[in-house]
Formats: C-alpha cells, sequence, structure tokens
C-alpha cells in the first residue's frame, strides 16, 4: 500500500511536469501501458493472499484511476496551451490599414443623359424607350421621310439582311409611343442611334435625346419657352438662343437652335419644329383637334460643352484617366 502511494505521488508529480502532448503520453505508457507500473502492480496481485488481495486491489485501482483524470486533466490543459499558441502566431492585426479600392464612377454621356431627364421629369415629361433595330415604317415613313429621301440611302443607314435597320434616331420611339398611348402626350426618348458616318466629328453610333409633345393648342412660343428654360438649367446659367430656321421632313416649321457662347460665338445645340401634320395623322392623331412640339439633340455634343471636351472620340475609347476625371 504504502508503495503504491508512493507511485501514485510520482506520478502526478511527472504528469504536471509533462510540457507537451508527446511526453504527457510516455507518462501514461509508463505507468499503464502494458510494462507500466500500474499495471504490473495489478499483475503481481496474484502473489498476495486471498485476505490481502481484494484491500489492495482495490487501492491499486483507486490510484491509476487518479492517475488517468490527472492524465486528461492535462491533457486538455496542454491543448489550450497549443491552440493559443497558434492563435498568437496567426493572429490578425485589425487595426492594420486594409487595401485601398477604387471605385468606379459614371461615364460623362450617361452623367449628361441622367441630367436631361431629370430636367424633363421635373417639367412633367415622361421618359420613353424602344428597340433599336427597327422596320422602315416607325424609323422612316410614319415621320414623313419619303422613299427616295437622302436619309434612307444605305449612305447613312445600317440596314439589316432582313431589311429592318438599325434606328437612325429615336423619332420611332416617339411614334411607338403615340400609335399606342395617343394624345395627349409629354414625353422624350433618350437613347442610342447608329449611322453610317465616321469622322473627326461623327461615330457609327450616338446617342440622342428627343422631346415630343403634343395637345391642343401647343405652339411654337411654348416650344421656345421649354428649351430656354432646358438649356439654362443644363448648363446651369443663363443662356441666349438664336432659332435659325431649318428643315426636317418630320416637323414644320423647323429651326435648328444656337445658343451663344462666350461674347459672341454661336454654337448649335439641337433642332426643332412643330410636329408636321403627315406625321400626326401617321401616328393617329387628328391635326384639326391637336398641335405639338418636338426637338432633338445630340448627348455627345451637349457633355462636349458642359465638361469642356474638344473631341469626340474621348468619349469612344475608355482611357481610364480621362474617365475618372468625372468621378
Ligand atoms: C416625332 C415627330 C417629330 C424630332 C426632331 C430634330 C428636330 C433634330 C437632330 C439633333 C442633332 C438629330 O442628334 S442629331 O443629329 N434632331 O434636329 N429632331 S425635331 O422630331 C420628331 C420626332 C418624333 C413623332
Amino acid at each position: 500500500m504504502k508503495k503504491i502511494a508512493e507511485i501514485l505521488k510520482t506520478s502526478l508529480q511527472e504528469v504536471h511536469k509533462a510540457s507537451d502532448i508527446n511526453s504527457l503520453d510516455s507518462v501514461r505508457v509508463m505507468y499503464v501501458g502494458k510494462k507500466g507500473k500500474f499495471t504490473s502492480s495489478l499483475r503481481s496481485l496474484g502473489s498476495l493472499s486471498d485476505k490481502e488481495r481484494p484491500a489492495a486491489g482495490e487501492e491499486i485501482n483507486k490510484a491509476k484511476s487518479t492517475f488517468m483524470k490527472a492524465v486528461s486533466l492535462r491533457k486538455a490543459e496542454l491543448e489550450t496551451i497549443a491552440l493559443e499558441e497558434i492563435l498568437k502566431q496567426n493572429s490578425i492585426d485589425v487595426t492594420l490599414d486594409g487595401y485601398a479600392s477604387s471605385r468606379g464612377g459614371r461615364h460623362p454621356i450617361s452623367l449628361a443623359r441622367l441630367r436631361i431627364e431629370e430636367i424633363f421629369k421635373d417639367a412633367g415629361y415622361e421618359i420613353k424607350s424602344g428597340p433599336e433595330i427597327e422596320d422602315d415604317f416607325h424609323n422612316f415613313t410614319a415621320l414623313n421621310i419619303p422613299d427616295n429621301h437622302p436619309a434612307r440611302a444605305m449612305h447613312d443607314t445600317f440596314y439589316l439582311n432582313n431589311g429592318n435597320l438599325l434606328r437612325t434616331h429615336t423619332s420611332p420611339v416617339q411614334i411607338r409611343s403615340l400609335l399606342l398611348q395617343g394624345a395627349p402626350i409629354r414625353i422624350i426618348a433618350p437613347g442610342r442611334v447608329y449611322r453610317c458616318d465616321s469622322d473627326q466629328t461623327h461615330t457609327p453610333m450616338f446617342h440622342q435625346v428627343e422631346g415630343l409633345v403634343i395637345d391642343k393648342g401647343v405652339s411654337f412660343a411654348n416650344l421656345k419657352a421649354v428649351l430656354h428654360e432646358f438649356v439654362a438649367c443644363f448648363f446651369g446659367k443663363e443662356v441666349e438662343l438664336r432659332f435659325r430656321p431649318s428643315y426636317f421632313p418630320f416637323t414644320e416649321p423647323s429651326a435648328e437652335v444656337d445658343v451663344l457662347w462666350g461674347k459672341d460665338k454661336w454654337l448649335e445645340i439641337l433642332g426643332c419644329g412643330m410636329v408636321h401634320p403627315n406625321v400626326l395623322i401617321n401616328a393617329g392623331v387628328d391635326p384639326e383637334i391637336y398641335s405639338g412640339y418636338a426637338f432633338g439633340m445630340g448627348i455627345e455634343r451637349l457633355a462636349m460643352l458642359k465638361y469642356q471636351v474638344d473631341d469626340l472620340r474621348v468619349f469612344f475609347e475608355n482611357d481610364i484617366s480621362f474617365l475618372r476625371q468625372f468621378n
């Protein structure tokens, strides 16, 4: 009994001395392994008398289980220490600076379009869109552009094999809206348009906003007032406009509008007119009851003036250092 108590005492000391899982396991084997001290003590019970054996057996088993409890406690302790060590080595310093992420911005053409939409929305206009692939009727015929008109020549229009075409203006959107909802109407149609034309001042795809207002008693004076207000809002300053007589098949009378830029420079910024009676009839509107005005402008042209860009092509090159200036 005394010897068992002695063994238990040393075994517990060794358990506490074990500084890692491996040495703890060696200690365990040393006491409860096949040739361990508790194991051989139990084996030697056979040499004791029947009287001594039960008490001695109980004593050894008790010591063995005390030892095993100490081993598992120490094991848990060592595992916690090992885990803390790993966490310490792999710890993340949450106070470190992150990677800078650069934020994208809108394209200047989108910025200009959104501003134009905002101004007309505030004036009670609805924003309409339609297909970029159109048919002859909606792009030309309905707009009083006769079969032999130069705008129909292969020179300007991208035709598809099936006779359809890429819209050359957003006017078909207004035709479709008129046919669908009739008069009165007050809409703008922003979007991409396509013309087979490419040089310093033309790209085969560009952006337009067209407007259409039809109601009883709509006059050219109303048109002048709306355009003056729009141009002043868009450029954010008082402006002087000049209406020059012009010709479009879909409006009569027609005008091109110039803005006074600086002291004495007139720059053309849009076209407009009173909707031609033929166009009203083609879209199912009675010109004896209704009249209307329409206007059209190129977004690239307006954006160039607003943002002081002197080369149209930079809008299409996606040069990041150009685009970043609009963030
Ligand atoms: C309907 C009736 C009339 C739209 C109009 C213009 C004048 C115009 C040009 C400006 C520069 C095209 O981008 S540009 O090359 N547009 O001058 N557009 S009136 O007239 C319409 C449209 C639809 C039903």
